[in-house]
């Protein structure tokens, strides 16, 4: 068959999105179905994803996608990391807490006790990120974990639903912490105390996962990068070994391709982490806090009463002068008053701070510039890579005042698109599964720079 159509199902941290893909030689075309918001929800215990409702409104997109397309050949799940359902008996056991919930503090201090950071890196190759999935299951209370006979990642819940098979799926399996060279490590899970049992059978993107529930409708549900930045980098159109990319949306990943995992001191003490990225290559990237902070800037604005107009804003901003913070400041990760931290954050470094919102938005963009340029070059050191485009994916593709003070701040050429570049890697990971394109990795990327063309920034310096 030389074209066929596929669907994605992308959840991010704000939103998600069911995606129709037809893709063959030469085509790479994508239509969105249904799109939703994904709004957590704090109860009495804290921040939890409301996964039922995800699910719904992801099965709902589905059916509409079948109606419109019914030779829609497979589906694909892709969503964030680190975040997972406890089961038993096949019923989730609570709604899954989030990554930006205060929990976490109490399982690092419990997982340091038993194994430093440098030890735990120098088996999985992740940088310290509190949220990290070992951490999360050291702050389960011990009775749930008992009575949980399986541990389901966000994406790998959704296809545990989708099809009845109960899968970890390695992309984002290598964000729990607990995979060493690919593989569950049975010593650090003994060692961390956390049950076995809960941990099914991996599975790699482009492996089938099962049949759809037929009352879904007719197709396999194949798995992906399921890690949406994994998604994300299949669809970067770079040449890896003169590459850096950024995805840029509630986080900015920023990093290269690499592929066998660094796991220097020099590696360590920059803060990279390695992922698991398609093909068994290495995703050696630093998570730095992304548009998540002009976001919640916005949204505390807004709690105050105000109307904003984001657009407008970057306009003014873009004329605007600002002084730049360090957007990594751990204070900057939980939900909150972003206006008052940046604040607290300029008091205690005697530095005078932003004043009109314009000034905010200028400040916000003009630090994640910054510390996109920092990432980059430490990403091209501590990885051995000749970095000499910096590609920008995903939704901070569209905004130009950040492309464009990224590429002066860095002193390279920025290359931004696709803006849909998850979707783009689930739906091309697939199309190759499904025998709709054929080859490597860089195939892939290929496709997607002749159907995708990026935008290109030059520096100012
Ligand atoms: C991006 C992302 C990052 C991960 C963070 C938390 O959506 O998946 O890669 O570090 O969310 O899961």
């Amino acid at each position: 068959m030389t074209s066929g159509t596929v669907a994605a199902v992308d959840l991010g941290a704000t939103s998600g999105r069911v995606i129709v893909g037809h893709v063959g030689r030469g085509l790479l075309q994508t239509e969105q179905v249904a799109r939703f918001p994904n709004i957590p929800v704090a109860t009495v215990d804290g921040l939890h994803w409301d996964l039922l409702g995800l699910f719904g409104a992801a099965t709902a997109g589905l059916r509409d996608a079948f109606r419109a397309h019914p030779g829609i050949a497979s589906i694909g799940i892709d969503a964030w990391a680190v975040d997972y359902g406890l089961l038993r008996n096949g019923r989730l056991l609570g709604e899954p807490f989030h990554y930006r919930d205060a929990r976490t503090t109490t399982g690092v201090e419990r997982v340091h006790e038993r194994m430093p950071h440098p030890a735990l890196f120098s088996r999985n190759g992740l940088q310290f990120l509190p949220f990290n999935t070992l951490y999360q299951f050291a702050a389960e209370d011990p009775d749930i974990l008992a009575f949980a006979d399986t541990a389901l990642l966000v994406p790998d819940l959704i296809g545990y639903w989708l099809t009845g098979v109960a899968r970890a799926e390695r992309t984002n399996a290598s964000t729990t912490g607990l995979l060493r060279d690919g593989e569950w490590d049975d010593e650090l899970i003994d060692e961390l105390d956390i049950p076995r049992r809960l941990l099914p059978a991996l599975i790699s993107p482009g492996e089938t996962l099962g049949a759809l529930r037929p009352e879904l409708g007719n197709a396999q549900v194949v798995a992906v990068g399921s890690h949406d930045t994994a998604s994300a980098v299949v669809a970067v159109p770079m040449e890896a070994d003169a590459a850096a990319y950024i995805s840029c949306g509630t986080w900015g990943l920023v990093g290269v391709e690499v592929e066998r995992p660094v796991l220097t001191d020099a590696a360590r003490e920059a803060g990279f982490t390695n992922e698991g990225g398609v093909d068994g290559r290495v995703r050696l990237l630093r998570n730095v806090m992304g548009l998540w902070v002009l976001s919640e800037t916005v949204r505390a604005w807004e709690r105050d009463g105000a109307t904003v107009d984001l657009p407008a804003l970057l306009a003014e901003a873009a004329t605007a002068h600002a002084p730049i913070f360090d957007v990594d400041d751990p204070r900057f990760l939980p939900p909150g008053d972003m206006v008052a931290r940046i604040d607290a954050w300029f008091a205690e470094h005697d530095q005078a701070g932003p004043r009109t919102r314009a000034e905010y938005a200028r400040s916000i963009v003009e630090s994640l510039a910054q510390a996109f340029a920092y990432a980059v070059a430490d990403a091209a050191r501590v990885g051995g890579v000749d970095v000499r485009t910096i590609h920008i994916v995903g939704g901070g593709a569209l905004n130009e005042l950040l492309c464009r003070r990224t590429a002066d701040r860095a002193g390279l050429p920025v290359a931004a698109g696709p803006v849909e570049a998850t979707a783009l890697g689930n739906v091309l990971v697939q199309a190759r599964a499904a025998g709709f394109v054929n080859g490597s990795l860089e195939a892939l990327r290929d496709l997607v720079a002749r159907t995708h063309e990026p935008k290109v920034y030059l520096p100012h310096l």
